[in-house]
């Protein structure tokens, strides 16, 4: 019987099922909680029932509120009926027990509905959470007033303003969950509702003795504060959860619910959560390839080789270890060898320092990586990744060797930065079988992959690669043949910007503070010291032989010749202690500066941060439209999400061209026609941008051209 054609009700002896299928993750979109309520209620009534199940159809439990239907709440657009609060308010009050049957994920509105619930049983790997705070809220249907009843304060305040999944185990132990159900999960639920047949339901609105004491608790509450601005600089989410559990220590049920609701409301209708909610289905986007459907063929990569362990070909083998993906390491001589392996031991020995994984599973991971200088075993691997230094006639006579070991139907990836794909792939006799895998600095960290379709990658590849980005925690972007690719072509701009402000009298850590306080992870001249100045330098030569240039200004080309290739060599554009990240002003890099701006015969003048925030940003803006009207990128969004996983740019603005977007797209085209006066044809604005604000189509609303 349907309760509403989202929920299906039926019946196992005395026990009523409660069935919700809204696939793909039985979000609780319009006529999901509606079923719910009306199955209780008709279960309620039903003699024959003593018991009830909740369970969800398919993969998941319910993994929250429809997202989708945000945007209608904060367009005024309200759902008749019932509140979602009053519907789980009913669920409690039913007399009848009402058992919650997890698989999946029990997400946001999920988890409190399982929370209304009286009891809750889930298989063993079940995933638990409150992630609101990712999309800019807050728990919004009394999760920050069941939980801390359920799990106490400490646990309550880490998952409402951490927004992490816990593992079921972790759940039990919390209180959160009543028992682990080994085998059917059905069978088991329904098993666990009998033996509560007959005793009054728990209600967890009644539950107060883990609510702890004011005294005991304010200091839970200043450390969750603090830890919370610290890990989420700028965000407004994680400290109203905090409030909002803080609430429910101190206010009857009822009233911790409405100042929630208040709470709620608040984040809701903020800037912040449209952008991160603009973040959530750009994330989802970026796997959707148009002319790769989900019927293609995989190729299976059980096994992987990585040639060079530099700065990127260490991080580039952590990720396939930590994903149980065994990896051969190749150098070119011992000492290079050495060298690499132990950034990688350093690497896992600060994880493990930092609690992140035991010295067990750091064993096993470094045990999955084989160092070696020869090609040995390579034509047995799956996928060959490239990341020696960047130079084309390098790359080509290492894709020639490779080509003639490789097993058939092993992928060749390059890790190039900059490097065309298409002529690396013409040093071998498979150019479908070669791919740009492009990774960030540090390529254990961060999150982006650039993967660089060439003209002839095959689908296949580039399926198994999208795939491969996920199984090793990335999120995989693919993007068109082109220099510098997406992502540092829209990053030249900005870096480039920045140098350019330095020789117009912007001090080095003024213009880092600008883009650091605004949120972005790292200042733009730091970021430089982080990654290494001497790739880009290597770049601007291999250029020059060319007779090109990135039009960069010289500064990082002088501190280069001078041996300041950033943290690496303990000098750059700032100076470091040994062993030490903290970047300290440097009084020889502000004379180098002076003395190049005054033999360019730059005039100086001051900034404000706004406008050191907008040189650099605009420039970025202006390259990312040129690459949506080559059609190089698939998307706006696909530029946003690079920006938030490649260069840590804040999630709550929600990437560049939504952010751009916020301010105008007129505005933006005319303050970039500006500098095209004032500096030239570096700030040339590109077509598409003068006809995006020409017609006033917003970025996101851009139509790149076809991909090639
Ligand atoms: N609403 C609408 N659509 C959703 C959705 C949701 N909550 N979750 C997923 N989707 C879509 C997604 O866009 C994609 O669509 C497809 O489902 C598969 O998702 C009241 C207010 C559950 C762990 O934040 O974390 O509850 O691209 O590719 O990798 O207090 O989705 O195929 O068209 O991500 O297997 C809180 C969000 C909401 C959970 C599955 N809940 N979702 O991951 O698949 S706020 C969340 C996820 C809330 C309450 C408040 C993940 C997943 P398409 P996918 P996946
Ligand atoms: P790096 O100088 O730190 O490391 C390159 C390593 O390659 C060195 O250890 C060198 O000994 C080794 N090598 C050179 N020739 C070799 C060969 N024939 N066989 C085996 N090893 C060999 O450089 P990196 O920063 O790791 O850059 C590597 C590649 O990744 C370049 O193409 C670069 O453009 C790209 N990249 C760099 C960054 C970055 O931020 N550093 C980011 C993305 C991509």
């Amino acid at each position: 019987m349907a309760m509403s054609d989202l929920v299906q009700s039926s019946k196992s002896g005395e026990i009523g099922i409660l069935t919700v299928n809204n696939p793909p993750v039985n979000a609780l979109s319009p006529g999901v909680p509606e079923g719910i309520l009306a199955g209780v209620e008709a279960f309620g009534k039903d003699d024959g029932v003593k018991a009830i199940v909740l369970i969800g159809g398919g993969r998941t439990f319910i993994a929250g509120a429809d997202i989708k239907e945000f945007g209608k709440m904060t367009s005024g657009q309200t759902r008749r009926g019932p509140g979602f609060n009053e519907i789980l308010n009913t669920v409690e009050k039913s007399s009848k027990p009402v058992v919650a049957a997890i698989h999946g994920t029990a997400f946001g509105g999920g988890l409190e509905t399982a929370m209304a619930c009286h009891y809750r049983v889930a298989v063993a790997d079940a995933l638990v959470g409150q992630p609101e705070v990712k999309l800019g809220i807050i728990p919004g249907a009394a999760g920050t007033q069941r939980l801390p009843r359920l799990a106490g304060i400490q646990k309550a305040v880490e998952m409402c303003a951490g927004g992490d999944p816990v593992k079921a185990a972790d759940a039990l132990k919390a209180g959160i969950l009543d028992q682990i159900v080994e085998g059917d999960l059905l069978a088991g639920a329904i098993a666990f509702a009998k033996t509560k047949i007959g005793q009054a339901p728990r209600r967890t609105r009644d539950l107060t003795d883990k609510l702890g004491t004011a005294e005991a608790n304010a200091p839970v509450f200043a450390a969750a504060r603090d830890a919370a601005r610290k890990r989420a600089r700028n965000v407004l989410a994680p400290q109203a959860a905090i409030d909002a559990v803080e609430a429910a220590t101190k206010l009857p049920f009822d009233q911790g619910i409405a100042r929630e609701a208040e709470l709620f409301q608040k984040c809701l209708f903020s800037d912040q959560s449209k952008s991160m909610i603009h973040v959530f289905f750009g994330e989802r986007e970026v796997a959707k390839i148009p002319d790769i459907g989900k019927d293609i063929q995989l190729i299976p990569v059980n096994k992987v080789a990585v040639i060079g362990a530099g700065t990127m070909g260490g991080g580039i083998a952590m990720n396939f270890a930590n994903a149980g993906i065994p990896v051969l390491i190749k150098e070119t001589d011992q000492a290079a060898l050495d060298r690499g392996m132990n950034t990688i031991k350093k690497n896992y020995a600060n994880s493990v320092a930092k609690g992140r994984f035991t010295q067990a599973q750091m064993d096993e991971r470094m045990a999955r990586i084989t160092p070696q200088l020869t090609y040995d075993g390579f034509d047995k691997v799956d996928m060959i990744v490239e990341a020696v230094f960047e130079g084309m006639e390098l790359k080509k006579k290492i894709f020639g060797e490779i080509d003639k070991i490789a097993k058939p139907g092993a992928i060749l990836a390059s890790n190039t930065s900059t490097l065309n794909i298409n002529e690396i792939a013409s040093a071998t006799k498979r150019p479908q079988f070669v791919i740009g895998t492009h990774f960030f600095s540090p390529a254990n960290v961060m999150r982006l992959l650039e993967l660089v379709r060439g003209a002839a990658t095959s689908k296949e590849v580039i399926a198994t690669c999208m795939a491969i980005s996920k199984k090793i925690g990335k999120i995989g972007v693919l993007v068109g043949n082109c220099w510098g690719f997406v992502g540092n072509r829209m990053f030249g701009p900005y870096r480039r910007e920045a140098q350019y402000l330095a020789l117009e009298g912007a001090k080095v850590a003024d213009i880092d503070k600008a883009l650091y306080e605004w949120g972005m992870a790292m200042g733009p001249l730091a970021t430089g010291d982080l990654a290494g100045l001497d790739v880009g330098w290597r770049i601007r030569k291999e250029l020059a032989l060319a007779g090109k240039s990135t039009g960069e200004p010289t500064v990082e080309d002088l501190l280069c010749e001078l041996g300041r290739y950033g943290q690496k060599t303990g000098a750059g554009w700032y100076k470091y202690e040994k062993g030490d990240r903290t970047p300290h002003p440097d009084p020889e890099v502000a004379k180098i500066i002076k003395d190049t701006a005054a033999e360019l015969g730059v005039p100086q003048k001051t900034f404000t941060d706004s406008e050191i925030l907008r040189r650099l940003l605009f420039s970025s803006v202006n390259e990312a439209c040129r690459i949506l009207e080559e059609g190089k990128a698939y998307r706006a969004s696909d530029i946003d999400v690079m920006w938030l996983h490649g260069f840590g740019f804040p999630r709550y603005r929600g990437g560049l061209m939504y952010w751009a977007d916020g301010i105008g797209v007129k505005e933006v085209y005319a303050q970039i026609a500006n500098w095209h006066q004032q500096y030239g044809a570096r700030w040339a604005p590109s077509r598409l941008l003068r006809e995006l604000a020409e017609s006033g189509t917003p970025f996101r609303e851009a139509k790149p051209a076809p991909f090639n």
